[in-house]
């Protein structure tokens, strides 16, 4: 199977940045932007400093008095985060970037990932002139660097950004991902945080790689199946999740000819197993889960009828999808006359994909 090509854009130093943008007399100087919550002049924590300032050990996150602290004697600037002036200029280049996707979602304020499969044709090598384009137009278009992964899916591409910034291009094909990712501390892997890398440390697993070839089934045990499951295949550097526009409507949907036009729900649902056995192969694969099943008819007269019924709640069960297909043509055929001729099924609102989300981010938050 042909790989996809999968880019992770993360713009650099991105608050700092835009203050750059704003005041050029600041590049060069180590700057800080960060939230002062007011009780006393320095309270507050940094939001995120330019790459000067880091060379001091300043970071998103320490407080703003040892940043300042660790600034002493430079000509260093802090200023006060301006939201809305970064989403402004966020919005502009997420608008530029999607521009160059098959398929584009947006992950935060300064990062998006972008499915160019069938732009570079499968290619990584177009894919890295086409990232080198896109970093070259942002800078001219907007005056803004970025550093950006490319990778056959999102968990390499973001690993593969995360490893070479600011301003990096780093490509990691699909034979190359092992290599790249074995060296690396467990840590480096999206839900890794200190507790479980001190809990993995006791298993003598310390790298991606000592994780990747960690007994999965021993790793069931210890962390729970989600997290187990998911520790291992991104250890592996798998990762099924689609690049896709949160909140999209999308739909799933298989369409078909009868052998004859009939009325006989016998047949019919014949047909319709074939279909829904087919969308269910493309549900597990990504990995979600659907809330709204509908049928499609094609009567002999070409009329297209559609029904639809929600669900209470979001499925991946092949059985309880037949059943629903087979309840809506039941009622469908009660309410029609004509012989049909050709029938499709079709899921939408997938809504548990978010919700696995949301279990795993939780567990992560728990670190
Ligand atoms: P990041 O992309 O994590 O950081 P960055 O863009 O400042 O630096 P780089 O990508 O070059 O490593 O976060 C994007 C913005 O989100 C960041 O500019 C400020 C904000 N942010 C916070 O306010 N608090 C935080 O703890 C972090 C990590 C980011
Ligand atoms: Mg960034």
């Amino acid at each position: 199977m042909q790989s996809r090509v999968v880019m992770l854009v993360d713009l650099d130093y991105f608050f700092a940045q835009c203050e750059e943008l704003r005041n050029p007399s600041l590049k060069g100087k180590p700057v800080v932007v960060g939230v002062y919550s007011g009780r006393t002049e320095d309270s507050g924590a940094v939001s995120t400093a330019n790459y000067v300032a880091r060379k001091y050990g300043v970071k998103s996150g320490i407080p703003l008095f040892l940043a300042k602290k660790r600034l002493e004697g430079t000509e260093a600037v802090f200023l006060p985060v301006d939201y809305g002036f970064y989403q402004q200029i966020s919005d502009e280049i997420m608008r530029a970037l999607k521009g160059y996707a098959d398929s584009f979602e947006q992950a935060g304020i300064d990062e998006a990932y972008l499915d160019v499969t069938l732009k570079v044709q499968g290619s990584f090598e177009a894919a890295k002139e086409l990232a080198q384009k896109i970093k070259d137009a942002v800078k001219s278009q907007f005056g803004i660097t970025f550093s950006v992964g490319v990778g056959p899916n999102k968990l390499v591409a973001k690993i593969a950004c995360d490893s070479q910034k600011p301003d990096g291009l780093t490509v990691v094909k699909p034979e190359g991902v092992a290599v790249f990712l074995s060296p690396l501390p467990v840590d480096r892997l999206l839900g890794v945080g200190r507790k479980i890398a001190a809990k993995m440390e006791t298993l003598g697993i310390r790298t991606v790689g000592d994780l990747a070839k960690y007994d999965v089934q021993r790793l069931v045990e210890v962390f729970g199946k989600t997290l187990g499951v998911y520790f291992h295949n991104a250890a592996n550097g798998v990762d099924n999740t689609p690049v896709q526009e949160t909140g999209e409507a999308e739909s799933i949907s298989r369409i078909a000819t009868l052998k004859e036009n009939t009325r006989d729900l016998t047949l019919i649902l014949e047909k319709t197993d074939e279909l829904t056995e087919d969308i269910c192969k493309e549900v597990v694969q990504r990995k979600v889960g659907f809330r709204q099943v509908g049928i499609i008819a094609v009567m002999t007269d070409l009329s297209m009828h559609s029904r639809s019924q929600t669900l209470e709640k979001p499925i991946s069960d092949m059985e309880i999808f037949r059943r629903t297909v087979q309840e809506l043509f039941e009622k469908f055929l009660g309410e029609s006359e004509l012989e049909i001729r050709r029938i499709g099924v079709k899921i939408s609102r997938f809504a548990e994909e978010e919700t696995k989300q949301k279990q795993l981010t939780s567990f992560f938050q728990g670190n």
